[in-house]
């Protein structure tokens, strides 16, 4: 069944093939805090024992709001999510007042996991949507031996990344480089005409340093610098599409999970799947500019009220970074990246074929989207700073247990309770 939020959250599964969940773990945890005494610890434990439930997780550290107290963080497969429940009981009435649930599913009463370390991302590593390594069967490479092979070694690259690692480069082959060439080639005829001005203020810094060319496919790793210097953003290598709520944690700290793989050589104008031509073409020029680096943080620094399954604020994301139009002038422009790695797309975009509206939050989260063909409808923002002053006034009537803000010295989410 598809897993995708907006699927869960109208009650409407789909059986598009790139919403297809898998291997995905799903844990669930929970923080208790502890009076620092011998054999606390223990007893608590001996709840968990009690239900039969096995530990995947276990942190301590010393409690913030209490010295005499220290915190507990521990993580259960999701087969124990309902005896953990039982445990949490146990433990409010019989040992801790203080018990804070999470989890990676909806339930109610609970905030799903997320990291609050920039390592915790390490964690992402295997959790794509639809593909990572295996293709489903009408994707175009899905008869295609040598792409299929491919897909497995950027997977494995991805999989075996850790924070702090170098990004490793990658050889292309002549026929990658011939797909970045083609999408290359074409996209930028079209940036003049049909790309925002901010788009096209980066791209020239991003042939300069970075080797963007039509000849070569830029190394993940001198982007990753490059953005570093710019706005803070670094890259870290995805096997694929991850779900929206993990893509924008990372966003959160300032890390932007990219593709590495190239889209198959029969389809280059379109694909619906993030590859690195959306990512590097698409993505990447607007989180070199530090307005649109703060843009893309406001959803971040939300993302513990997206964790909550806020779709409304997805579909705003979706229609803003991802498929924005924005007025310049008396023309229109695109700012969102799947258009502007879409040579198909972004032509079609500003011709009278689809329908635009003007970008109001409160009605652009209603509007649902297809994610496999070209969008119908775009909304069309008065301008950039115009779209987040709107957004950021949107996100905040969006009612949330706690705020969020990110220290870029330690690199941690920090929370601010709300009650
Ligand atoms: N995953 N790897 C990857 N790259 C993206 O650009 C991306 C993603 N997951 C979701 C996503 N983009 C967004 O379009 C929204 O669904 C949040
Ligand atoms: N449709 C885009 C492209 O062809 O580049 C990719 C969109 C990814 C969300
Ligand atoms: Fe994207």
């Amino acid at each position: 069944m598809c897993n995708r939020e907006s699927c869960i959250l109208k009650k409407n599964p789909c059986s598009d093939w790139i919403h297809k969940q898998r291997g995905v773990i799903q844990m669930v945890s929970c923080i208790f805090s502890l009076k620092q005494e011998v054999g606390a610890l223990v007893k608590a434990l001996r709840l968990f024992e009690d239900k039969g439930i096995n530990l995947t997780h276990i942190e301590s550290r010393p409690s913030r709001d209490n010295k005499e107290e220290y915190e507990f963080f521990i993580s259960v497969d999701q087969a124990s999510s309902k005896a953990l429940d039982e445990v949490v009981d146990s433990l409010r009435t019989q040992i801790s007042g203080q018990v804070h649930e999470l989890s990676r599913n909806k339930q109610k009463d609970t905030v799903p996991w997320f990291p609050n370390d920039i390592q915790d991302l390490d964690r992402f590593a295997n959790q794509i949507l639809s593909y990572g390594s295996e293709l489903d069967a009408d994707h175009p490479g899905f008869t295609d031996p040598v792409y299929r092979a491919r897909r497995k070694e950027f997977a494995d690259i991805a999989y075996n990344y850790r924070h702090g690692q170098v990004i490793p480069c990658v050889d292309y082959t002549a026929e990658e480089k011939a797909t970045w060439g083609t999408v290359f080639r074409e996209l930028k005829t079209l940036y003049a005409t049909h790309a925002c001005r901010e788009h096209n203020r980066v791209f020239p810094l991003l042939e300069k340093y970075c080797g963007y060319r039509e000849d070569n496919i830029p190394q993940l790793e001198d982007i990753s610098r490059y953005l570093q210097s710019c706005t803070g953003f670094r890259l870290r290598p995805v096997a694929g599409l991850l779900s929206s709520r993990d893509f924008l944690a990372g966003l959160a700290f300032r890390v932007f999970h990219s593709t590495q793989y190239i889209r198959h050589s029969s389809k280059p104008m379109y694909t619906p799947e993030p590859d690195i031509c959306h990512e590097l073409l698409g993505h990447v020029p607007l989180f070199a500019d530090p307005s649109f680096a703060q843009f893309s943080q406001i959803y971040l620094s939300l993302s513990k009220g997206l964790y909550d399954y806020n779709v409304s604020f997805l579909q705003v994301y979706w229609f803003t970074v991802e498929f924005g139009l924005c007025k310049e002038g008396d023309k229109v422009k695109a700012y969102g990246a799947g258009l502007l790695s879409s040579f198909g797309e972004l032509q079609y975009c500003l011709t009278d074929k689809p329908k635009l509206l003007p970008f109001e939050p409160e009605k652009t989260c209603l509007q649902q989207y297809p994610i496999t063909e070209f969008q119908p409808v775009y909304f069309v923002a008065e301008s950039f700073e115009d779209a987040k002053e709107k957004v950021r006034k949107f996100a905040s009537t969006i009612p949330r247990p706690f705020s969020v803000r990110y220290n870029a010295y330690t690199q941690r989410i920090e929370m601010l309770d709300n009650t």
